[in-house]
């Protein structure tokens, strides 16, 4: 039964009090589109609407500003362990994409895993990718266009040319999963082909569009055209700055689009980065958060994020209880009037009420795996607890930290330590034994990393991705 039209928008708010989205989705007069921007290894600070001040984000702060932020976002801490998070609503602990799936590598996320594409394709959704893939392509059957995308563009793999498109003499721009000889700077060709997508449309159906930018990741390459007002940045910060404009223009670029063909109004548009900034303080900035890509620590894997959707979820609010990105997986079928019954038990959560009524959190312990095994964490409540995170606390940073240690637990209360600078383990035993409790539980039936992931199989691979 329809309750409610879009156009009383007060009304709309205030009936979906403590609904899930699934309950929400059914005052809804038509499904919304769905519109999810991921960035490449940005910075936690590197955004207006998070405190950035060195770098101009205009577009990103005004979609930030109509909705809302989430402040206590988590992901994974590197590429392809995001997005198969993203993608199955299920931890890494359960997909086994703990890692990098290096070009070409025999792996990639399994195919027994209902991806979000699939269940809102089933949901009588459109579904397209316009950017990075990065879950596997050595087999015809992990493709995009295989696993629930109408529609696919852009690059494979990582760490491409961002104007050749190439990677170790192998172009790596497609669509449709067929290679592509589109011509222009790669920000640009995704924008461009987002735009054209949602004007294509099948206008019978809803639109999901999920837009993973391979900006800002290096390497670190833009038009200068778009560096000039950074010229008082050191050399790298300069071009990663104008990296995040182009981004940022794309990005408004995909709006005005939506806005010109009038169907912003109902669009959900979701942003997060993929994984926290790389060397955070030179390139990025993830204050006040310490660590960076890679790192279990705040740094590398709780990013800028935020959902605009006017009308429907709530304007410039700031939510701060912790949530993770499997949490969309459930949140967005429910929302479009899927299915969860095909997917694999789901470890996200629904979080509609956290973003509309200030809920807490649905869960009591968020669990961050490592990219190597043994290394990992938990989150409750204001506490985080870390294994086999190299400590660097109390020694000195830079060159004297290559040697640490890496050895037993790291805890922290982020309520009071953001920067997660003292360790408790020592002083409060009685908290360590229950966020290990946390810990033990969410891995107890944890899958082993896939062979072909195995550490001495990634050193094979020639560059970070
Ligand atoms: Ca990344």
């Amino acid at each position: 039964m329809k309750l409610v039209l879009m156009k009383t928008i007060p009304t709309t708010l205030a009936t979906c009090l403590f609904l899930s989205a699934q309950t929400y989705a059914a005052t809804v007069e038509k499904k919304p589109n769905i519109v999810y921007i991921l960035a490449d290894d940005m910075g936690y600070a590197d955004a207006g609407f998070n405190g950035c001040k060195q770098i101009e984000t205009p577009n990103l702060d005004r979609l930030a500003k109509a909705g809302t932020i989430l402040s206590s976002f988590y992901v994974q801490p590197l590429c392809s362990p995001t997005r198969s998070s993203l993608m199955t609503g299920r931890y890494v602990a359960h997909t086994g994409v703990y890692t990098i799936v290096r070009p070409h590598a025999p792996w990639g996320l399994p195919l027994a895993e209902h991806t979000l594409a699939q269940a809102l394709r089933e949901a009588g959704y459109e579904t397209a990718i316009t950017g990075k893939w990065h879950l596997g392509e050595f087999q015809p059957a992990y493709l995009p266009t295989k696993r629930g995308f109408d529609h696919q563009y852009g690059l494979w793999f990582g760490m491409i040319d961002y104007f050749t498109h190439m990677r170790d003499g192998e172009l790596d721009w497609h669509r449709d999963d067929q290679p592509c000889l589109d011509e222009g700077y790669s920000t640009h060709l995704i924008a461009k082909e987002a735009s054209r997508l949602i004007r294509n449309r099948d206008t019978s159906k809803p639109l999901f569009l999920y837009l993973p930018f391979n900006a800002v990741h290096g390497p670190f390459m833009v038009p200068d055209s778009y560096m000039a007002p950074y010229r008082k940045l050191s050399e790298k910060r300069k071009i990663y700055a104008g990296m995040m404009a182009a981004m940022d223009e794309a990005i408004g670029q995909v709006v005005a689009t939506l806005e010109e063909l009038h169907i912003l109004d109902n669009t959900l548009i979701i942003f997060s980065s993929d994984n926290g900034g790389p060397s955070p303080g030179t390139i990025t900035d993830n204050s006040p958060l310490r660590g960076g890509k890679g790192s279990i620590l705040e740094g590398g894997v709780r990013v800028c994020a935020f959902a605009s959707w006017p009308g429907h979820l709530p304007g410039g609010k700031v939510v701060d209880q912790p949530v993770h990105i499997i949490d969309w997986y459930p949140t967005l079928v429910n929302l479009a009037g899927g299915s969860l019954k095909k997917s694999l038990p789901l470890d996200g959560k629904d979080i509609w009420p956290v973003l509309v009524e200030g809920a807490k959190s649905p869960h009591d312990a968020i669990l961050l795996s490592g990219t190597t095994p043994g290394k990992a964490a938990v989150r409750a409540g204001d506490w985080k607890l870390l294994r086999g995170e190299r400590d660097t606390t109390s020694v000195k940073q830079g060159k004297g930290a290559k040697g640490d240690k890496v050895e037993g637990y790291q805890l922290y209360n982020l309520a009071d330590d953001l920067g997660e600078k003292k360790n408790l383990a020592a002083s409060h035993p009685e908290k360590l034994a229950e966020m290990k409790k946390h810990l033990d539980r969410l891995l107890k039936d944890a899958v082993p990393f896939p062979k072909a992931a195995s550490p001495e199989n990634q050193k094979a691979g020639s560059e970070d991705l």
